[in-house]
């Protein structure tokens, strides 16, 4: 029998793992790691197998399907635009524009067709109500690099290949494979690091995968890592340890970080965060003895309720140490389509508000732990239809169980998705998109968040069913049909075309052909300085003490006075990534989900005692806004006070179609999440500031 070999990138995580994948009479029989890739060597981790199970899954879906008193009735392509164009012309002509919303979740970002064509059919609707996944993950970040560096897309990306210290703070790449730091391979890159005698540290309420594998992990009580930073700054300046370098000459606002930091000593801050004076202390001199050294926080100092601030300081303390932008520290990519070589400088941010209670925009979108009562609240511009395109908010935003209950009301719903699940379940039509092995690749966003500038470009290895579409079509023809009269002729254009454009006007002058002659992907070497050049601000000067983030110290303050946790509720719930989950959105994978339950609320054993909870108890969590059930799991390697469960469970719903995941269901974190808990500048929801009771349940 002929083997076809097939490569590919995967594209489920940030990794961009280099695939080879076997196929015998149109069957995947193997899914290895290209070891030719330039990028990750070869490692993939057990989620790209699943890549084979979700192109054979018997519950995704193809065509587009229709909700009946019948159940699900499959109808044609034409008749589902024809329905989903006229609902939602049909609202926005009875309600206003604003009538009509629209959710984008993670996955988009990872498809090249919907990356490049959703957005333009957002724009399309000209509502104010956009939402998506950014306001539940790395809004701070964006928010901190627009601020400092001038456009929200020029984050700092680790240079963990050349680093001598690596500080990780709210983050866990064993775990993750890495976040805002696209880093295939990470933990031989870690491990490197130790073999050249440097050091790692992590920063974590948990002591994790990661910290299993540093040099040093201090627990953190959650959502004071600002504090911690801060006083770090106060070292940096008291004891006249900063160092900027060539930054010295293109950068502003020293001296009022100077003066916002003096006052945030390390004997004022240690009982907040839980680590000790003389601790952090040892973090400045090690971070600043370091020949290069890098700060790094992620999704766990973002979700929190000064997460702006957090990502603020962590960029702060790269560029008062001359870290950022130096080789081994923080720094910027040039990736092969450079979408920023052209970008400006422009206000992004609270341009309008949400109605309801006037949270702020940002890029264009409002806050997701916004969108239930936008969508419940009577009145003018209230949420009539929505669109739901890659996500799952029931299961991923702040009390999902609310917006289950928002979602059910609506006049109408369209979800852009291969499944029936938690929230796709209260469409009135499903679009799904071919998808996975299906389709062509590449990533336009993740090389750009890369720890090494390469490009790759993958072909699709099986051609979509027939009648199917691809997301670009789904995508085009929406908004050609929402914005022309049907009779204007129309085609819709694959992104092969503008990615090769895109290509060719890059740094690098590549083109489609020349990655598709190399399908291993191509190797443009380890990242660059490029200050101040790249810098997008209009002065082309990195602010180091942006105003909008200096404002926001009040509250802060403020919070330091009114520590005290309510009711009971005393215990801190933070969320948790296991290798083999994705979000809410590959359980129906067996081979992922088989084993251990992982749905556990992780505690301390001193805590686990006082409840007289062992390892056979089932827990009742409650927060302000619901209570959910599941074992607890009794581990040291939790902060005292702090339980952890993963986020992205609770598939036991009526009408979710997902038979596998079923059976490993789960509870979901966020009926507990609360959307009143927030970083209140931007409204980024801070998942692990909310506040928890924990019972038995005998
Ligand atoms: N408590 C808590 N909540 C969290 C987090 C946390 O740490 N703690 N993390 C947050 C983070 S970082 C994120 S990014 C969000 C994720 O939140 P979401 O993006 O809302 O959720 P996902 O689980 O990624 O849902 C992905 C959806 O896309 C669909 N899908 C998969 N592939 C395709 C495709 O090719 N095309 C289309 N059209 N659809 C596809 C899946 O079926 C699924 O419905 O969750 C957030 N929620
Ligand atoms: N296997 C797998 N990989 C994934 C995903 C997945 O679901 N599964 N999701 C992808 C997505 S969408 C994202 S955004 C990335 C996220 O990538 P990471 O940020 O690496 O993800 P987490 O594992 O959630 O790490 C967050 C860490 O923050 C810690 N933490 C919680 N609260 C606090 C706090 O207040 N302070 C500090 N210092 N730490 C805190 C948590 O204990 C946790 O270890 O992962 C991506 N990769
Ligand atoms: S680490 Fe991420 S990109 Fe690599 S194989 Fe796993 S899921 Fe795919
Ligand atoms: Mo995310």
């Amino acid at each position: 029998m002929q083997t076809l070999t097939h490569y590919r990138t995967c594209n489920l995580c940030e990794a961009m793992c280099g695939l080879e994948i076997s196929v015998e009479s149109g069957k995947v029989t193997k899914i290895e790691g290209d070891k030719n890739d330039p990028f990750s060597r070869g490692h993939i981790c057990p989620k790209a197998v699943a890549l084979k199970d979700i192109y054979e899954d018997p519950n995704r879906l193809k065509f587009p399907v229709k909700r009946t008193a019948e159940g699900w009735q499959q109808i044609s392509w034409e008749e589902a635009f024809e329905e989903v164009v006229n609902r939602i012309k049909d609202i926005k002509s009875k309600y206003g524009n604003n009538a009509v919303g629209m959710y984008q979740g993670n996955p988009s970002v990872h498809n090249l067709g919907t990356s490049m064509n959703s957005p333009a059919f957002a724009k399309s609707l000209h509502t104010k109500n956009l939402f998506s996944a950014t306001s539940a993950d790395q809004l701070p970040h964006h928010f901190a690099a627009w601020q400092m560096f001038g456009h929200p897309m020029l984050m700092p990306v680790p240079d963990i290949d050349h680093t001598d210290y690596m500080l990780i703070i709210g983050g866990n790449p064993i775990a993750s494979n890495g976040s805002i730091m696209s880093v295939p391979d990470v933990a031989n890159r870690l491990k490197a690091i130790q073999k050249r005698g440097g050091k790692i540290v992590v920063i974590d309420p948990r002591f994790t995968e990661t910290a299993a594998k540093a040099d040093t992990h201090h627990f953190i009580r959650p959502g004071t890592d600002a504090f911690l930073l801060l006083a770090m700054i106060q070292v940096i300046f008291a004891e006249n340890l900063y160092n900027l370098g060539k930054l010295s000459e293109f950068t502003d606002g020293v001296e009022t970080l100077k003066e916002i930091a003096s006052s945030f000593t390390p004997e004022r801050v240690e009982k907040q965060t839980g680590i000790a004076a003389t601790q952090i202390r040892q973090l400045v001199y090690d971070f600043t003895q370091a020949k290069a050294a890098v700060c790094y926080g992620r999704v766990g100092v973002s979700v929190q309720t000064f997460g702006s601030i957090a990502q603020w300081l962590i960029n702060a303390i790269n560029v008062l140490t001359g870290n950022l932008d130096k080789t081994g520290g923080a720094m910027f990519t040039s990736p092969a389509v450079d979408f920023l070589a052209r970008a400006k400088s422009e206000n992004k941010f609270n341009r309008w508000q949400s109605r309801v209670r006037k949270l702020p925009e940002f890029l264009g979108e409002l806050p997701v732990a916004t969108m239930a009562e936008e969508m419940l609240t009577d009145g003018e511009s209230q949420i009539k239809a929505m669109i739901i395109s890659c996500g799952n908010p029931v299961l991923s935003t702040p009390n999902g169980g609310q917006l289950d209950r928002a979602f059910e009301q609506l006049e109408f719903m369209v979800a852009i998705d291969i499944y029936i699940n938690e929230t796709t379940r209260h469409a009135h039509i499903i679009l799904p998109p071919a998808t996975g092995l299906e389709v062509s690749h590449y990533d336009m966003t993740f090389h750009v968040l890369a720890v090494r500038n390469t490009a790759k470009y993958s072909e699709a290895l099986f051609s979509k069913a027939d009648g199917a579409k691809y997301d670009w079509e789904i995508y085009q023809e929406l908004a050609h049909r929402l914005t022309h009269s049907l009779a204007t002729p129309f085609t819709p254009e694959p992104p092969e075309i503008k990615l090769d454009m895109g290509l060719r006007f890059g740094p690098y002058q590549l083109s489609l052909q020349q990655l598709k002659d190399n399908p291993h992907g191509i190797d443009l070497g380890a990242l660059k300085p490029s200050l101040p050049q790249r810098l997008l601000t209009s002065d082309k000067r990195i602010n180091i003490a942006p105003e909008l983030l200096v404002k926001d110290i009040d509250r802060l303050q403020q919070s330091l006075r009114n520590t005290g946790m309510q009711h009971g509720f005393n215990y801190l719930l933070i969320g948790r990534r296991h290798l083999r989950d994705n979000n809410s959105w590959m359980h129906n994978s067996e081979r992922l989900v088989k084993g251990r339950n992982r749905c556990t609320l992780m505690m301390h054993s001193a805590d686990a005692q006082q409840l007289n909870l062992d390892s056979q108890s089932i827990v009742k969590v409650s927060s302000r806004v619901g209570c959910v059930e599941l074992p607890v799991e009794i581990t040291d390697h939790m902060m005292q006070g702090v339980v952890s469960m993963p986020h992205g469970y609770g598939h036991a719903r009526k009408g979710v179609q997902l038979d596998i995941a079923a059976r490993y269901a789960g509870v979901s974190i966020n009926d507990l999440t609360d959307e009143y808990v927030l970083d209140e500048l931007t409204g980024n929801a801070a998942f692990n500031n909310v506040a928890v009771k924990v019972e038995k349940v005998s």
